[in-house]
């Protein structure tokens, strides 16, 4: 055994088999209930719940322990506005030509479209960087592992737990926004990989009317 590993107890809580089955009902019942809002009211959530949330958001599952994440939280109006900006631009791009109809048809029944004024209106940006390297206190260079898997695990707990505690969420994953590592002090080998809107849905707000499958579109089961 590598002489580096020196474990320590599991910090385990183990259920009934009747509270399991509670416990996991009543998560898919929360789960469910989550929808991509696109309508959000300005008013600013509680920064206090979102650093719970980034801090469960850092517990995920990830390569060797590496963690090869940082979430940049933006509630500055002009900053906001700045990256709704650059993000229509792309978007004017995307919807204009850039997409193939297909995508275009994937799209259509989202209702979505090039204006992003959710980007300047909800409470909080959460640009979430995903980090190829780390790096030593010495500066040495180290590679991080899975990293996209990782992102994307951590990603997945941010918006649940958001979700768990009253913050509704889009997640907008724009094509390269080069100049948002500079203007948000990120080095340049971090990848830009995901922009979480966050806040509070307007009041009366919709969503698009779509379904998600069953079990058994999701899942094989074999014994
Ligand atoms: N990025 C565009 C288009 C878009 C793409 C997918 I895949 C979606 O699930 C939703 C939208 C936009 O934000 O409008």
């Amino acid at each position: 055994m590598n002489s580096n590993y020196q474990p320590v107890p599991l910090n385990y809580r183990p259920y009934s088999e009747e509270e399991m089955i509670q416990r996991s009902e009543s998560f898919y019942e929360n789960a469910r209930r989550r929808r991509s809002v696109r309508e959000f009211s300005d008013k600013v959530v509680p920064n206090e719940v979102i650093e719970n949330a980034l801090l469960a958001a850092g517990t995920a599952a990830n390569g060797a322990n590496m963690q090869p994440w940082h979430f940049v939280a933006i509630t500055n109006k002009e900053l906001k506005r700045v990256i709704r900006l650059a993000a229509e631009k792309e978007e004017q791009e995307f919807y204009s030509g850039k997409a193939s109809e297909e995508w275009l048809d994937a799209l259509a029944h989202l209702g979505t479209d090039a204006e992003k004024p959710f980007l300047e209106t909800a409470s909080h940006l959460i640009v979430i960087f995903l980090k190829k390297f780390s790096y030593e206190q010495d500066g040495t260079k180290l590679k991080n592992y899975y990293t996209a898997e990782s992102v994307g695990i951590a990603t997945g707990v941010l918006i649940d737990a958001l979700h768990h505690s009253g913050v509704a969420t889009l997640t907008h994953t724009p094509s390269p926004m080069k100049f948002l590592n500079e203007i948000l002090d990120r080095a340049k080998d971090e990848r830009l990989f995901m922009i979480l809107v966050a806040g509070y849905p307007v009041e009366g707000c919709t969503v698009p009317d779509i379904s998600k499958k069953s079990l058994k579109e999701i899942a094989t089961f074999i014994d």
